[in-house]
């Protein structure tokens, strides 16, 4: 059920596997695309052999009725989107008329997978009552139900399927163990059994959350230390030669289908509860505030060269929410362009991800050269490999004169800004002269 980002190479796994899967989706172009044994997810390496040869071996067929599929099968794996709304509230909508359409057509001894993210709870308490009462049947008699949440990372999406240790929780002993039996001899994967559906979503939830508390940690040391006049990244990259230091880097914000909602989903459960994660809300509140940080950064570094945000031309590399992906969900970068046009600023975007494409109602420019022509500050929003070894001088060469450079993902360094001489900021960088 559902063949997005993870969805389609799950059901396209199971089928290189030897499984016969049918894949359910509500929109057309996915399953007739499938069917042609194509993907747009052009951006995952190893997933468009995988989907070719699933449906060319006769095994993996896409559809849009679960009437055909839903009644025959052994295992039913759901994998629809669970974002949160305007108001950071879980919205659960999809997964629970996922669970209705299941529970409907429910053949008796089917397991049913959850690999979407979802708050510890939420399975036993939202899915299972509905499967039950669509179905007429009891879970852990009659079906199964188990918690087996994805851990892939977009942009890896394959390979981690094919390496990272899987997470299963069920209601019984039986169907955890029928569901690690099954991704251990499909993705040549370990897994980790656990007592239930609700520890295994809190493992996904903790090492997620886990991740945007350090991510807030790395940007609170950012702006500390550009008050103190010492270079964040530098401290970082030497904390990371003791054992137990696990880097992570400050930058423009917190971005992606996953880091930025699911620390709503405890958060709801806890409030639920009768306890508030003050640490995980404010790891929130720090990193959605970073694009600001990095708006004010680009003032800062216009000042210097006698400008001002408002008429100045200013040229963002990179939309994407992370490197290499072609992704923009929930990108920090959208709120730094909005800001900027919002102020009087000429924005232009360059993203090899994205190039042509409208975003955030701007034309990507098709080349870097033809975003920086005649601008007075580049700043740097996503840390693709082309961004990795710029011309930094080539580049000041084609802007107006006196340009500034901010640096929101640590590709260039003070010296070499200043050394082709621009006016330099960076997320949790020194300034000249400290
Ligand atoms: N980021 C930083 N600093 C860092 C690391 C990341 O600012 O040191 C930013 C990234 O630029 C991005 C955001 O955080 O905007 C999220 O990046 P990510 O690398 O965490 O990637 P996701 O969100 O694509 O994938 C995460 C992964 N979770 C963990 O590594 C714990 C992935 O394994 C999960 O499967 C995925 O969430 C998910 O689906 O939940």
């Amino acid at each position: 059920m559902g063949l997005g980002r993870i969805g389609l190479p799950t059901a396209a796994l199971f089928a290189k596997a030897g499984a016969v899967v049918t894949g359910v989706d509500i929109r057309k172009e996915i399953v007739n695309e499938t069917n042609a044994g194509r993907s747009s997810l052009v951006d995952e390496p190893g997933l468009a052999e995988v989907i070719r040869d699933a449906v060319g071996s006769g095994n993996l067929r896409a559809t849009l009725s679960p009437n055909e599929a839903i009644p025959a099968a052994d295992f039913v794996v759901i994998c629809v989107p669970t974002p949160v709304d305007q108001t950071k509230t879980p919205d659960y909508s999809a997964i629970e008329k996922a669970s209705r359409t299941v529970g409907g057509l429910l053949r008796r001894g089917t397991i049913i997978v959850v690999e979407s993210t979802i708050g510890p709870g939420i399975a036993e308490e939202m899915v299972l009552p509905i499967l039950e009462s669509e179905s007429k049947q009891r879970a852990g008699r009659d079906f199964g139900l188990v918690s087996c949440p994805e851990r892939s990372d977009p942009g890896n999406i394959v390979e981690n399927m094919r390496t990272v240790p899987r997470i299963v929780g069920g209601l019984t002993p039986e169907s955890t163990a029928r569901v690690a039996a099954l991704y251990e001899s499909a993705f040549g994967v370990k897994t980790v059994r656990l007592s239930d559906p609700k520890t295994a979503n809190a493992v996904k939830l903790t090492e997620n959350l886990f991740r945007d508390v350090n991510i807030a940690l790395a940007n609170e040391f950012a702006l500390l230390y550009e008050k103190l006049g010492v270079d964040a990244i530098e401290v970082i990259n030497a904390c990371a030669s003791k054992y137990n230091f696990m880097p992570h880097y400050p930058g423009t914000g917190v971005g992606g289908p996953c880091l930025p909602s699911n620390s709503y989903y405890l958060i709801s459960e806890g409030i639920k509860a009768g306890n508030i994660p003050y640490m995980i809300r404010l790891a929130r509140e720090i990193n959605d505030r970073m694009p600001d940080h990095v708006v004010e950064l680009v003032g800062e570094a216009l000042n210097d060269a006698g400008k001002t945000i408002r008429g100045s031309k200013i040229s963002i590399l990179g939309v994407a929410y992370k490197p290499n992906v072609r992704d923009s969900q929930l990108t920090p970068v959208e709120r730094v362009v909005e800001r900027l046009k919002e102020m009087g600023a000429l924005v232009e975007i360059y993203d090899p991800m994205f190039k042509g494409e409208r975003i955030f109602g701007l034309k990507v420019t098709t080349s870097l050269a033809s975003a920086v022509n005649k601008a007075d500050c580049v700043v740097v929003g996503t840390a693709h490999d082309e961004f990795k070894h710029l011309d930094l001088k080539g580049i000041a060469g084609r802007m107006q004169p006196h340009p500034s450079f901010v640096d929101a993902r640590n590709v260039v360094t003070l010296a070499e800004a200043t050394q082709a001489g621009f006016a330099f900021r960076g997320v949790g960088r020194r300034t000249a002269g400290t």
